[in-house]
C-alpha cells in the first residue's frame, strides 16, 4: 500500500526520490514524473525527467550532470555531429539503448506507463516510478522570441530567452496515471511531497492535468512542498531566473505563494530560517531544515526529516 506519494521532476526531485527509496520499502513509494519535458528527437522519445529518475534510483546516473548516465561513452553522437549537426541534445551511446527500446515499444502499441514499468523491471529498481499520464503532454515556454518547446529553451537556447509564461499542450486531452489518482485516494496515504523541483515546468504540468488540482484538495494525507529555491537561488536550473522574469521575488515565499491554498506544510533551508515566521499560518506549517542535498546522507536524512513532519501535520489535523 503506497504510503507516500512524490511529485519530482529531473535532478532535484530526484535526490528527495532517492533519500525516500532508501527509507521507505518499494510498495510505499510511488514517485509520479513529469513529462512535459518530453520530446522527440531523431525519431526517439526521450522522457528525460522519468530517465533522471530510473538512472538514479537504478544507481547509474551520472554523478557529474545529474541526468545521463554514468560511465557514458559518446560515439553516436560523435558520428551524428559528422553526418547532420544535430547534435545539441547530448544523447550517449548507453542513453540511447534506453530511448531506442522505449520508442520501439511505444510504436508496438505499450503505453508509456507499461514501458516505463518494464525498464525499472531492467534496472532492478523496486520502487515504483510512473509517469504523470500516458498521453503526450508538451511544455512550451512562452518567451520574448516566442513560444519555444521546452528542450529548445532548456538545452539549445540555455535558458537565455526571458520567460513570459507557460502552455502544457496536450494536457486538457490527457488522463492522469490511475495509478496516481488511486493512491491519491488511499486513507492510508501519509503524504503527497512536492519535490524540490521547478514549480513552472516540473510540478505545473503534472497540476495542470484535469481533474488532478482537485484530487489533491480531495486528499485526505497532508501536502508538502519543498522549496527548490535557498538563499534566493535555485540549487539548479532557472527556476530564480524565471521568477525575476515574471515579475515575482526570487525566494521560497514565492514558491509557496505559488502553490496556495494546495499545501499543508512547507520546506524551507536552514539559510532561509528568517524567512518561517512571516510564512506560517495554522493550515500551513513550515519545517526548516537542510534541503541542499550534496551527499547520499543528505538526502536520506531530509526524506526522513519530511516524513516525520508530514506525521506531525496528520496528528496537528
Ligand atoms: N540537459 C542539458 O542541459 N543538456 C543536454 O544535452 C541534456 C541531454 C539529456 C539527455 C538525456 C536526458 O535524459 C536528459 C538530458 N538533459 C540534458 C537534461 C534534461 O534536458 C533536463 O534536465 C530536464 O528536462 C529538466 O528536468
Amino acid at each position: 500500500m503506497t504510503r507516500c506519494v512524490a511529485l519530482s521532476g529531473g535532478v532535484g526531485g530526484a535526490k528527495l526520490a532517492l533519500g525516500l527509496s532508501k527509507v521507505l520499502p518499494g510498495e510505499d513509494l510511488l514517485v509520479v514524473a513529469n513529462t512535459g519535458d518530453d520530446f522527440e528527437h531523431l525519431g526517439l522519445t526521450i522522457c528525460p525527467d522519468i530517465d533522471t529518475l530510473l538512472y538514479t534510483l537504478g544507481g547509474i546516473a551520472n554523478p557529474k550532470t545529474g541526468w545521463g548516465r554514468a560511465e557514458e561513452s559518446w560515439h553516436v553522437l560523435d558520428a551524428l555531429k559528422k553526418i547532420s549537426g544535430e547534435a545539441w541534445f547530448q544523447l550517449g551511446d548507453k542513453d540511447l539503448s534506453l530511448h531506442m527500446t522505449r520508442t520501439g515499444r511505444l510504436a508496438s502499441g505499450a503505453g508509456l506507463n507499461r514501458v516505463t514499468q518494464e525498464l525499472a523491471k531492467s534496472l532492478g529498481i523496486s520502487h515504483e516510478i510512473i509517469p504523470m499520464c500516458d498521453e503526450p503532454v508538451r511544455t512550451i515556454v512562452e518567451t520574448t522570441i516566442g513560444p519555444l518547446p521546452f528542450q529548445h529553451y532548456f538545452v539549445k537556447n540555455r535558458c537565455e530567452p526571458v520567460v513570459t509564461g507557460f502552455q502544457f499542450a496536450g494536457a486538457d486531452q490527457a488522463t492522469p496515471n490511475p495509478k496516481f489518482i488511486q493512491a491519491l485516494k488511499d486513507p492510508a496515504l501519509d503524504v503527497v511531497i512536492i519535490c524540490p523541483s521547478n514549480p513552472f515546468i516540473s510540478i505545473d504540468p503534472i497540476l495542470s492535468l484535469p481533474g488532478l488540482k482537485e484530487a489533491l484538495a480531495l486528499c485526505r494525507a497532508p501536502i508538502v512542498a519543498v522549496s527548490p529555491i535557498v538563499g534566493g537561488h535555485a540549487l539548479k536550473g532557472p527556476a530564480a531566473k524565471m521568477l525575476t522574469e515574471l515579475g515575482l521575488k526570487s525566494d521560497a515565499t514565492a514558491i509557496a505563494d505559488h502553490y496556495g491554498d494546495l499545501l499543508d506544510g512547507f520546506v524551507i533551508d536552514t539559510k532561509d530560517a528568517d524567512l518561517a515566521a512571516s510564512m506560517e499560518t495554522e493550515n500551513h506549517r513550515i519545517l526548516v531544515t537542510n534541503t541542499v542535498m550534496e551527499s547520499l546522507d543528505d538526502r536520506i536524512s531530509l526524506a526522513r526529516d519530511i516524513l516525520s513532519f508530514a506525521t506531525d501535520l496528520r496528528v496537528a489535523r
